[in-house]
């Protein structure tokens, strides 16, 4: 395959982009012809995670769960992309260190919109429920995101559109050698 697998590891709250960015990238990839796959809430959740919900418990779970897939994706050489809250820095630290012990490339991607612009944007209108105390645990209203400290890429949604964040991460991935 001539390739080494790498795990690009999203993390943001709710309606921040993460999804949408990780879809472009890895439509990008694809079309450089590169084996890249995704994990995010629709095919993890709702299949090999389903037994979890989103008390603190459930999310450490949940991200251990992934970090150990994303691990075995990237160690059969693929270009792996998780698209995941993640909001505790521990879980991500394991994360990452599951990696670390493999020799597998870890790249810890902050998508970072502020809370006032997710809320505002709300596509799924869960925000407003989670202020109605309709979604108990809910990230950045009732229960916490912890943003990374030295994440490798920092994309700040504000000043940077789909096409501008996946340039950056492409050109990274490849200033690493990892792609
Ligand atoms: C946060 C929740 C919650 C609660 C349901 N808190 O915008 P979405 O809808 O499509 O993405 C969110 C998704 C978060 O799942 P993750 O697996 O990424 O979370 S974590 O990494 O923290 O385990 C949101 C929806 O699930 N959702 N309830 N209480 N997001």
């Amino acid at each position: 395959l001539g390739q080494k697998g790498v795990t690009i590891w999203f993390t943001g709250l709710s309606a921040s982009g993460k999804s949408t960015i990780a879809c472009a990238l890895e439509q990008h990839l694809l079309h450089l012809h590169k084996f890249a796959y995704r994990l995010d809430g629709d095919n993890v959740r709702f299949g090999l995670n389903k037994d979890l919900g989103f008390d603190e418990k459930s999310r450490n779970e949940n991200i251990r769960r992934i970090g150990e897939v994303s691990k075995l994706f990237s160690d059969a050489s693929c270009v792996t992309l998780t698209a995941f809250i993640s909001p505790y820095r521990a879980d991500r630290a394991v994360a990452r260190e599951v990696h670390d012990k493999s020799g597998i490339p870890f790249v810890e991607v902050f998508i970072d919109a502020p809370l006032h612009v997710v809320e505002q944007r709300d596509p799924k209108g869960l925000y407003k429920r989670a202020r109605a105390g309709e979604i108990k645990d809910f990230t950045g209203i009732s229960a916490p995101y912890e943003a990374p400290e030295s994440p490798e890429i920092h994309i700040k949604t504000a000043d940077c559109d789909v096409t501008e964040a996946v340039r950056i991460i492409t050109q990274y991935l490849s200033d690493k050698g990892y792609i």
